[in-house]
Parts: structure tokens; C-alpha cells; sequence
């Protein structure tokens, strides 16, 4: 521990996407701007550099492709025959950025996305400590969390930070720089509260805000097989839907703000008291705004009532969390949604005024031991009801329960490497769903779009 007497600054930095291919999908470090905004209502001077702040075709609703600096393949990709990219701003430009970080910080808090982005999260703390060599850097978000001891044995950060609570990190961040925080949010009633709804995430440090994204909840009651979710969050938290209509006020009353992506895993669930009530404020409140649910909506919540005030509220891009059309599939990883149930969902959104070209259902591909044919039975099933099936590939995450299963099924050392994470090297292929049954359903997915 070190003492610092007066206000610490700290600097917060979204490091680059390494990958195959990446997509701006309203990605914004929600998790790093809400300790941002903690942060900086408990007296600390937040710098933030955002590696991804850079966008070179922004489309109609503010998503858009990054930028991308083709880079060497990581060793363990080398025999992936694909080119891999550096997505963001160039690597000069952040150098320039930190360089002339006006005063040198106390603390370096780096976050962390998909598991197999590691490689950009590895370079932004080479290149910091470089700048900052006696500054301690604590590495946290998704990969420091599902990935704990790999991020401590290979990242270079000084502390990897583990839990997703903030009051941790507030804790762990004034311990670490000796400051009192101003706010004694670590004890009593406000304990249990949720301390997103107390400060908003620190969205004003961008100099250009165009979109934001927001969490109205933590969680999601149900147990997927496949999903981290409940890996990453013990129980689920709603926020005060008053509330939450509140910050959508704010953002697109005080800033250019015209879209706002949902991040919520289970935004749908018990309507009545959560989606429901926020749809109203919105709507009551005049709020004019392009919303997107690109985490995917639960099927099963959709009624008339909830399809159509997501229609009046200014729903632009709706996703589907379907997955398969195999009923026994569909049992065995949690039994979230059934056949009928996306019947259904698609009818009340077409009621409330949806086209079918507008309900986007995602449909898994690659899934430990899926067959080829099931995939397709599946795309089939989502174009009889009347919707987009959007194929995404299945990726293995640590600590889920399929984690298991396909370790035991696929090529890669999934165990020890996150790099073969990745949805795009199709991480479970099999002779029954090989790389090219999975192009070939992509491009008759392309040729019919
Ligand atoms: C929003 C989201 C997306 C967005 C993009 C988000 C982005 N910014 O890049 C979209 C919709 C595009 C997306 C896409 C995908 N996603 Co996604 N996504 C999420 C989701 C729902 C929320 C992430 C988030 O912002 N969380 C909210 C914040 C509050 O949490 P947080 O960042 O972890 O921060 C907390 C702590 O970690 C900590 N913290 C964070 N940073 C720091 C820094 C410091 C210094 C400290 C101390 C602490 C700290 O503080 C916060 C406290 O609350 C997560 C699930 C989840 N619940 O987290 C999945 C998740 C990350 N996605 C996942 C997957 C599988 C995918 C896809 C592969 C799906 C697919 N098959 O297509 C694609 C991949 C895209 C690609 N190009 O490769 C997996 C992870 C996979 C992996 N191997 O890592 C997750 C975990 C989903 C799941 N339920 O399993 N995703
Ligand atoms: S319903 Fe969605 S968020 Fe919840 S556990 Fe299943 S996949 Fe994860």
C-alpha cells in the first residue's frame, strides 16, 4: 500500500480487441465507466483512454466497424487460416495519448473483455508499465474473472482483480492508494443497494457520446449450460424501473445521445415488474431514443403487452435468445425457451408492428457434439415462424457447466488456452459440424439476406 494525500488520479484504459473479426455492437466498458462514475463521486480524478473509441463506418443507429491494424497471429493461432486484427485506435495514437497523460496516475485500472481478447489486455499493460513502471496496475472485468489464474501467471498486471461487486473494488482501490472514500457505501443500508443507480456510468468522459449503454438489471434467473452468466453474478438485481427511466432521461436530454443498447441479460424477465414499468416511464416521458437489445431478449417473457410498448418505446433491434429448435437440446442446457414459445413471441411482435426482417432470433452453431443438420433444422424452424435466424457460434466458457463437455470434444487445449475461446475458430467442430458445414450455412444465410 501507498498514501496518497489528496484526491488520487486514476487511469482507466479499455484496452484493443484482438481477433478474427469483431463488430461495433454498442460496445462500450460498461462495468470500467460505472467504477469510473463510483470513482469519481468518491473524490478520485478519473483519465480514461478507451482503445475502442474509434469507428470508421458509423451506420444509421450508432453501430458501426472499428478500426483494425492487421496483426501477427498469436502462436496458437498460427494455423488458423484467417488474418487477425488489432480493432481500435492505432497503437501510435494511444502511445501519444498516455504520453501526454497530464499527471502521472496513482493507479492503472484496466478492464477486460471475451476471454481470447487477453492479447490486447496483455499489450496495454506492457505499454503502460513502460510509461508508468512504479504505477500498480490491477487488471479486472470478464477475462480477469473467468481466466483468474491465467491473467495472474501471464498478464504483467500487479493485481488481478477477481470479484464483480464495486464495493470490492472501491474497497481494493482505497486501500490501495490510502484515500477515505467520501460515500460510506461499504456498510449498512446501502450495502444492499444497488450502487449503479447511485452514480451513472462515466459516459461523459468520451468527447463525442452518440450512444450509450445501460444495465437495468444484474444476473438472470435461469442456469444455461453454456452461458457465464451466472458464473459472473451470484443472484439477480433489478434497478428501480423509475429510476432507470431517469438515466435514459438524462443521457438523451443533457448529451447528442440517440441510441442506447441494453445490456441486461434477463431485461424481460418478470415483466410486469421491471420492463414493463420502464416502458411506460419511457413512453410517458416523451423520451425519443433508438433502442437495441443486441444481448438478446428472453422468449418466453414476450406477450402482447410487453411486444407492443417495446414497439412504442422506439425498440429498434430486437434479438432473440433461441438457440435450437432441438427440444432436447433445448431441455438438457436449461430449458429457457421452447418452440411454441418463439412461435408466439414472433406473432405479438409482428402484432405490435415488427417485420419478420426485423426480429433477429439467434441460433447457436457448434455447440459440443451438435450436428450439422440440427443447426439447419433450427434456421428452418426460425424462418416457419416468420423471423432472421443469426447464426453465432458457440463459444466455451470456463467454469460453465458445458465447459466440460467440450473440452472433451474439441481439438483444442481449451483448458490452458483462452486464445481457442474464440466463437470464430469454431472451438468444438467435429466430422458431424466441420468448418465448412458451418461457411456453407453462413452463406446461404448471406445469399437469402
Ligand atoms: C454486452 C455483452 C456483449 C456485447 C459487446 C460488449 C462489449 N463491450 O464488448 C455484444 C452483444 C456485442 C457481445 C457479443 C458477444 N458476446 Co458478450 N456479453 C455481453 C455481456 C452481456 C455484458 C458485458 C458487460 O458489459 N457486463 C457488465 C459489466 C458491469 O460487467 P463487467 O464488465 O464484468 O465489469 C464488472 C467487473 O468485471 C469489474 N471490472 C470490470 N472492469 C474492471 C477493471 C478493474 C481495474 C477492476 C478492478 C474491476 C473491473 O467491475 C464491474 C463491476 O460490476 C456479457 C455477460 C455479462 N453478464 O457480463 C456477455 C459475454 C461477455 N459475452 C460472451 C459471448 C459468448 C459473446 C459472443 C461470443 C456471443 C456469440 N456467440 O456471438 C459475442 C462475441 C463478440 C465477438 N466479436 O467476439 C460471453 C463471454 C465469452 C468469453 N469467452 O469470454 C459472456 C460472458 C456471455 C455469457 N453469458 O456467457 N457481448
Ligand atoms: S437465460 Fe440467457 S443469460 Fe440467463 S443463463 Fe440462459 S443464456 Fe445466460
Amino acid at each position: 500500500m501507498f498514501h496518497v494525500k489528496h484526491s488520487p488520479h486514476i487511469l482507466l484504459i479499455n484496452p484493443w480487441i484482438t481477433d478474427f473479426a469483431a463488430y461495433n455492437l454498442w460496445a462500450r466498458p460498461l462495468g470500467l465507466l460505472s467504477l469510473a462514475g463510483l470513482l469519481r463521486a468518491n473524490g478520485f480524478r478519473i483519465t480514461l483512454i478507451d482503445c475502442l473509441d474509434f469507428h470508421v463506418v458509423r451506420k444509421k443507429y450508432g453501430d458501426g466497424k472499428f478500426y483494425k491494424t492487421k496483426i501477427e497471429k498469436p502462436d496458437p493461432l498460427k494455423l488458423i487460416p484467417r488474418n487477425y486484427s488489432q480493432y481500435g485506435i492505432p497503437e501510435e495514437m494511444v502511445l501519444k495519448r498516455l504520453s501526454s497523460v497530464e499527471e502521472k496516475p496513482d493507479l492503472i485500472g484496466i478492464t477486460s473483455g471475451m476471454t481470447y481478447w487477453y492479447p490486447g489486455v496483455f499489450k496495454a499493460i506492457e505499454i503502460t508499465k513502460k510509461l508508468f513502471h512504479d504505477v500498480p496496475i490491477v487488471l479486472g472485468g470478464i477475462y480477469a474473472n473467468l481466466c483468474f489464474d491465467h491473467a495472474k501467471r501471464h498478464s504483467g498486471a500487479d493485481i488481478v482483480f477477481k470479484s464483480g461487486d464495486e464495493r470490492e473494488v472501491l474497497k481494493l482501490i482505497s486501500e490501495l492508494t490510502g484515500y477515505q472514500l467520501r460515500t460510506p457505501c461499504l456498510s449498512g443500508r446501502q450495502a444492499n443497494s444497488d450502487l449503479r443507480t447511485e452514480t451513472y456510468p462515466a459516459f461523459d468522459l468520451y468527447p463525442h457520446l452518440d450512444y450509450v449503454c445501460l444495465s437495468t438489471s444484474r444476473g438472470c434467473p435461469y442456469r444455461c449450460t453454456y452461458c457465464a452468466t451466472p458464473v459472473l453474478t451470484k443472484g439477480f438485481v433489478r434497478r428501480d424501473p423509475v429510476k432507470v427511466a431517469e438515466e435514459i432521461g438524462y443521457w438523451t436530454t443533457h448529451y447528442p445521445v440517440t441510441d442506447i443498447a441494453f445490456y441486461d441479460d434477463a431485461l424481460l424477465v418478470e415483466a410486469s415488474k421491471h420492463i414493463i414499468p420502464i416502458l411506460t416511464e419511457v413512453i410517458q416521458r416523451g423520451i425519443q431514443c433508438n433502442f437495441h437489445t443486441p444481448n438478446a431478449l428472453h422468449i418466453r417473457e414476450m406477450d402482447e403487452e410487453v411486444a407492443g410498448l417495446l414497439f412504442r418505446a422506439g425498440f429498434k433491434t430486437i434479438r432473440l435468445g433461441f438457440e435450437t429448435s432441438n427440444e432436447t437440446i433445448q431441455s438438457e442446457t436449461g430449458g429457457k425457451v421452447d418452440n411454441q414459445e418463439l412461435r408466439r413471441a414472433v406473432k405479438y411482435l409482428k402484432r405490435a408492428g415488427y417485420s419478420g426482417e426485423e426480429i433477429g432470433v439467434y441460433v447457436m452453431a457448434g455447440l459440443p457434439g451438435q450436428k450439422a443438420e440440427e443447426v439447419e433444422e433450427s434456421i428452418a424452424f426460425v424462418r416457419e415462424v416468420g423471423a432472421r435466424p443469426i447464426l453465432v457460434e458457440y463459444s466455451p466458457i470456463p467454469h460453465t457447466p458445458l465447459f466440460e463437455k467440450a473440452k472433451e470434444i474439441s481439438a483444442f487445449d481449451l483448458e490452458n488456452e483462452p486464445l481457442f475461446h474464440n466463437n470464430s475458430i469454431l472451438p468444438c467442430q467435429w466430422e458431424g459440424f466441420t468448418i465448412d458445414d458451418y461457411r456453407r450455412l453462413k452463406e446461404e444465410l448471406r445469399r437469402r439476406e
